[in-house]
């Protein structure tokens, strides 16, 4: 079978959810993926942030295939010997009381909204049904109905409806429209990326969260921090919201929580909130399986051993500094924060940032628009500096052809 075999196959016995870029794929490792041509390629978008620690880690790999021989899942209805273990160190490494382990973001983040609701009306004393939560313009928590109901994405959430109440929206990085949504006593929580990674990599600014984590405090309402994308190294710290000093009151992680191996999420937060739901309350058949929590520990372990975050926040910002330096009409804006960067296309002669995405996968790197206009470059944190060179030296030579 050649490319485009693999590709009509997928074409026409697959939902057509998605518009990939036109490459098939067969090995990864690192930093790199190879095709089926075994051409390689610089992996700039690693699974959405999923595959911080590289494809195939080979220390994830080992925890993966030394559990399958073990046990893979008992469901929660029984104990078993290794979910108490990562529940420990999962709780030790991000310092809160307890975790509900899920499987994917969305389900993680719908955990949060589940938890807040509970514990607006089990602790703040808000009515029943009347608990509110405010999300931003252009966020992503996942794809779930009510999820959608928070977006401001016609493509997300069109023809999706009716839609899931008690949600309010406000402008992402605008603290006073948060002080004013803050006023009404029926909020329970704010939901927030730290930086928005679907709008576009939107860093706010300077002080935003800690002001907004604040604001929310003042007025005994939950700061939710969706880390999804953000977390377990890709801006630089552990968390994004470590730039800020700002430890959330529920913790959302997702991606690299498996180092793209398999789908791992959790929810994390201290046990005023989380004892709020109780046995038989909430749940999920594969959430907290014994396979994910041995491959989660080896995936956290990696972070820390090879101190990912810190090569993040070094090789990031030589990153967006090779890239501002580019002479190129078609970049109109850098922006990022670590190893989570996005370049603003300015269209030119009928040119898109598909064009560009499309002449970089020729020279050898694959990165995907996200809202046409804008490229995301977010590599595996465990990109060396020479690495990182000669991509940036590949991404100049895209460029170069449409000057
Ligand atoms: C798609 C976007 C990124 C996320 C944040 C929760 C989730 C995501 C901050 C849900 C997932 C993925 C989903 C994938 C593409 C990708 C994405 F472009 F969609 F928005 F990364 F930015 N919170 N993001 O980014 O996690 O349920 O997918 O495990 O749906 O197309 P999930």
């Amino acid at each position: 079978m050649n490319a485009q075999d693999y590709i009509n196959r997928e074409e026409k016995y697959g939902a057509h959810n998605y518009h990939p870029l036109p490459v098939v794929l067969e090995r990864g490792e690192g930093p790199f993926v190879w095709d089926v041509n075994g051409k390689r390629y610089f992996d700039f978008l690693s699974a959405y942030s999923a595959v911080n620690q590289g494809h195939c880690h080979p220390k994830i790999i080992k925890a993966l295939t030394d559990q399958a021989q073990k046990l893979t899942l008992t469901s929660r209805a029984f104990y078993n010997t290794v979910l108490g273990e990562y529940e420990e160190y999962v709780t030790k490494y991000f310092k809160y009381d307890k975790v509900l382990p899920m499987n994917s973001g969305a389900e993680a983040d719908e955990t949060a909204l589940k938890l807040c609701r509970k514990w607006a009306y089990k602790k703040k004393g808000i009515k029943q049904d009347k608990a509110k939560i405010i999300a931003c313009e252009g966020n992503f928590h996942g794809r779930t109905i009510t999820i959608i109901s928070m977006s401001t994405d016609p493509e997300a959430r069109n023809d999706y409806g009716p839609f899931t109440p008690g949600i309010v929206i406000i402008p992402y990085n605008d603290l006073k429209a948060l002080e004013k949504a803050l006023q009404d006593p029926d909020v329970a929580g704010f939901l927030v990326e730290p930086v928005q990674g679907e709008a576009g990599v939107f860093v706010p600014d300077e002080g935003y969260l800690k002001k907004a984590y604040d604001l929310c405090k003042k007025n005994n309402v939950l700061f939710i921090a969706d880390e999804v994308q953000t977390g377990i190294g890709r801006t630089g710290k552990l968390l994004a919201c470590d730039h800020e000093g700002v430890r959330p009151d529920i913790l959302i992680l997702g991606k690299a929580l498996s180092g793209g191996v398999m789908p791992i999420s959790a929810v994390l937060a201290d046990d005023e909130i989380m004892l709020t739901i109780k046995p038989g309350e909430h749940g999920s058949t594969f959430g907290g399986n014994a396979l994910a929590a041995k491959v989660a520990i080896a995936a956290l372990e990696v972070i820390k051993n090879e101190k990912l975050a810190e090569n993040a926040e070094k090789l990031g910002k030589i990153f967006r500094d090779e890239m501002k330096s580019v002479k190129s009409d078609m970049i109109e804006l850098v922006r990022g924060k670590g190893l989570l960067n996005a370049i603003v296309i300015r269209p030119k002669g009928g040119k898109t940032a598909w064009d560009v995405c499309l002449a970089m996968m020729d020279k050898g790197l694959i990165a995907k628009p996200t809202h046409e206009h804008i490229i995301r470059f977010a590599p595996p944190l465990v990109i060396t500096e020479p690495q990182l060179k000669e991509a940036i030296s590949l991404i100049k030579e895209a460029f170069k052809l449409f000057e």
